[in-house]
């Protein structure tokens, strides 16, 4: 026993030291957030005059490089609300194109501030992936797009043919899910680059391409002939698109919450880019609130009073950024759909500015 004590008193001496550090990790863990919520990326982000902003860059209607190298879609908007609550300058944001691979170690290692990118919110991102997701700003679901004399007419006529997908998404899973479901066995053609993919599928070594409807839509415009290709009726799966940001910094993810609540309220309020100013005298105690004429709700945030104006005068209400982007006048002319305010039959809702 004698022997063992002094072995034993070194053992628990160990233990409690790595309980000590454990517990001190812990704490700092714990301190961490709250750290973070004091010394926020919002802070650095403000300090460096300028908002970091993943995108696709590939998909006209939500991130797409003109050939003027100028960003426009309605996930880019995302970015430039943002950039305009904090700097009244939409503009004052540099853009990172990411594939689907590379998007979420991209907010994780800080290269870019905010991801807005036609990305899922899904469990596990949000949960075990390090990601905060900010509220939905375009409900979709995946969709299936085949040549129109392809004979392919539903899902089940995909039996043992090709189908491109990208690797990395939520896309290839539902694929895999779906068809296991239905019973039918098809060849996977995966890639990590989106070009590749429509490539692959447009000189007809795929039979068909899947990916969010939204995207087949936009893509489909790119194409030599988009006429000559058709989205199956069938939907595979929910694919509520959001903006995140890093997990564990609560003040950087509530003003991208609140940017994003924003746009959907001014368009609930009847707020737009042509009436804003206007608004400044109105005496409706909401629109007071919401516009920093009455209170304080900005400042809480860490933005200015008057930032919903910022965002309102520079990228519009949510339905003015859909027109632009993804509305009748567009190529693309995608029905709101799902994608109305919940007033008008759809999901879209902000809870109060009060
Ligand atoms: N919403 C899905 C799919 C998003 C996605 O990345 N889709 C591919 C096409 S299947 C894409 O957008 N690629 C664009 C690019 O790589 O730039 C997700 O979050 O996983």
């Amino acid at each position: 026993m004698k022997i063992f004590l002094p072995m034993l008193m070194f053992k628990s001496a160990l233990l409690s030291a790595i309980a000590f550090l454990a517990l001190g990790l812990t704490a700092c863990g714990g301190d961490n957030t709250s750290g973070a919520a004091s010394s926020s990326l919002l802070d650095k982000i403000k300090s460096r005059g300028q908002l970091t902003c993943g995108v696709s860059g590939e998909i006209p209607g939500f991130s797409f490089v003109g050939t003027d190298g100028k960003y426009s879609g309605l996930d880019v908007d995302v970015c430039r609300a943002v950039a305009a609550a904090l700097f009244d300058n939409p503009d004052a944001v540099e853009y990172r194109n990411l594939n689907a691979k590379e998007r979420f170690t991209a907010v994780q290692t800080g290269e870019v501030d905010l991801l807005s990118r036609n990305t899922t919110l899904t469990a596990s991102r949000d949960t075990s992936v390090g990601m905060a997701f900010a509220p939905i700003v375009f409900y979709d679901g995946q969709g299936m797009m085949v040549g129109k004399n392809s004979n392919i007419k539903s899902l089940k006529d995909l039996q043992g043919k090709a189908i491109c997908t990208q690797t990395g998404t939520t896309n290839e899973q539902n694929l895999a899910d779906k068809m296991r479901q239905l019973g039918i066995a098809y060849k996977p053609v995966v890639f990590e680059d989106i070009n590749t993919a429509f490539a692959t599928y447009q000189q007809g070594r795929c039979n068909a391409i899947t990916s969010d409807k939204s995207q087949l839509i936009s893509r489909r415009t790119t194409l030599p002939k988009p006429d000559n290709h058709i989205i199956l009726d069938e939907v595979l799966s929910q694919e509520p698109l959001a903006p995140a940001v890093a997990d564990g910094d609560a003040k950087w993810a509530d003003v991208l919450k609140w940017v994003v609540y924003a746009l959907i309220k001014a368009e609930e309020l009847g707020i737009n880019s042509q009436n804003v100013a206007n608004l400044a005298s109105s005496d409706n105690p909401e629109i007071q609130r919401f516009l920093g004429i009455k209170g304080n709700l900005g400042e809480g945030m860490g933005l200015s009073k008057d930032f919903a104006v910022r965002i309102i005068k520079h990228v519009g209400n949510y339905g003015e950024i859909y027109d632009r982007n993804l509305g009748p006048k567009t190529k693309l002319n995608l029905p709101r759909s799902q994608n109305k305010l919940w007033t008008k039959g759809g999901l879209l809702y902000s809870p109060p500015f009060k």
